[in-house]
């Protein structure tokens, strides 16, 4: 099966939850275990900082610069569109995407800072949509203990209280919540098992969508 077949393509799994919960650890345990298994696969992360676009974010998160949460709102957004093409390029060419953070971030982060839900959503509306969504749960205080949050500008506990509550009104059915508190390696082993059924119906043929629709 070689690119461009839409019989065989990637899935797009992505992983989402609170700073600290664990989605880079566990990206790369995926990452490791899927490629192991021999399947074409990448570790792409949101916001991607190595863009124009992502170094404004950056410098926004580390506090040295200031922006309107409006324009910070529509930069994420557009950090992911920007990556659109892409990213729909690599699924229908075989590779499978798993993906620290996606549109649930942008609309999550920026709703907690008052912003209307709704108009949050919207530059979402056309992205490619996740086949699975991995969301690690953990309660703000814990997350909060894991080495302590460092210098951002979100590593805050109530705001990341509010973060979680916006988060709650994401979910859908294809998002799977995993307990974040647990070991490492059982988290790792119960999200194999559902990853690698997600990217054997992709194979099979499952078609790419689109947010929300
Ligand atoms: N944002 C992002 C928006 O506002 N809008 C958007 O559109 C997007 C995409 C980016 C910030 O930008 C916001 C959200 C964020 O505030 P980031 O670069 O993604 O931030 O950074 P974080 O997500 O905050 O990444 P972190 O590195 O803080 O958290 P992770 O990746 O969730 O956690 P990880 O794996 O690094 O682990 C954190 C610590 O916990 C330990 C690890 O060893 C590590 O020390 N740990 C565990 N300990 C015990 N048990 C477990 N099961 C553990 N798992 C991990
Ligand atoms: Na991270």
């Amino acid at each position: 099966l070689n690119g461009g077949g839409s019989e065989s393509r990637g899935a797009l799994i992505v992983l989402e939850g609170l700073d600290r919960s664990g989605k880079s650890s566990q990206s790369t345990r995926l990452l490791s275990f899927l490629e192991g298994l021999g399947h074409s696969t990448e570790l792409w992360r949101f916001p991607d900082r190595t863009t124009s676009i992502g170094q404004m974010i950056s410098s926004y998160l580390s506090n040295e610069s200031q922006l309107d949460d409006c324009t910070t709102h529509l930069l994420f957004s557009a950090n992911r569109w920007e990556k659109r093409s892409l990213m729909e390029k690599k699924l229908r060419s075989g590779t499978t995407l798993i993906v620290d953070r996606y549109s649930y971030s942008g609309i999550a982060f920026s709703s907690a800072k008052g912003l209307d839900f709704e108009w949050c959503k919207a530059p979402e509306i056309g992205l490619v949509a996740p086949d699975l969504v991995f969301y690690l749960d953990i309660p703000p205080e814990k997350a909060a203990e894991r080495g302590g949050y460092g210098n951002e500008r979100y590593e805050k506990l109530e705001f990341q209280r509010k973060v979680g509550k916006s988060y709650q009104a994401l979910r859908d059915a294809s998002w799977q919540i995993v307990d974040a508190l647990l070991p490492m390696d059982e988290i790792a082993k119960q999200m194999q098992e559902t990853a690698i059924n997600c990217v054997l119906e992709c194979q099979k043929g499952k078609r790419l969508s689109h947010l929300w629709s």
